[in-house]
């Protein structure tokens, strides 16, 4: 049975992945609309894995017999800069993910609540590589930002980019 601040907390979370996915969402419109479609198919697999993280802790309130309350979504930023501002809103919105799950972590701790501490080290480790892959492409950005035909090859290269369903 969960307690009921660890609830509000796990609700609050998950209020956040799906903010996630929707900011994701609105970023692979961008880049449709200024013909990166390799970028746009990236983020968009983002969305998607952010939509299981929520789907995560949606499970996991009600295996622990608590309640789902799922609350309005903010508005996402839906202009960017350049597909350099757009990753860099990227990686600055995983810091901000990354801050909060480790609070619900000490939280936890705070609480006793054993079981949700354990759920969310898998979201502890998936922290790790949503910031790097967001440092990594924006690295590359960086280096090819005067190579002729630079872009177009990034592009392609996030093309490829697909859902890997974490196991459960
Ligand atoms: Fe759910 O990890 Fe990104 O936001």
């Amino acid at each position: 049975m969960l307690k009921s601040r660890i609830e509000q907390e796990l609700n609050k979370q998950l209020n956040k992945e799906f903010f996630s996915a929707y900011l994701y969402m609105s970023m692979a419109a961008y880049f449709q609309s200024v013909d990166l479609l390799g970028f746009a198919n990236w983020i968009t697999v983002q969305a998607k894995e952010e939509m299981l993280h929520a789907e995560k802790i949606y499970n996991f309130i009600h295996e622990r017999n608590g309640k789902v309350v799922l609350e309005q979504l903010e508005k996402p930023q839906t202009e960017w800069d350049s597909p350099l501002a757009a990753f860099e809103n990227s990686l600055s919105h995983e810091i901000f993910i990354t801050d909060s799950i480790n609070e619900l972590v000490n939280i936890a701790l705070e609480e006793k609540d054993h079981a949700t501490n354990i759920f969310l080290q898998w979201f502890v480790t998936e922290q790790v590589e949503e910031e790097s892959n967001a440092t990594e492409i924006i690295r590359k950005i960086k280096l090819m930002k005067d190579a002729p035909g630079g872009m177009f090859l990034l592009d392609k290269e996030l093309a490829t980019r697909t859902l890997v369903v974490p196991a459960v």
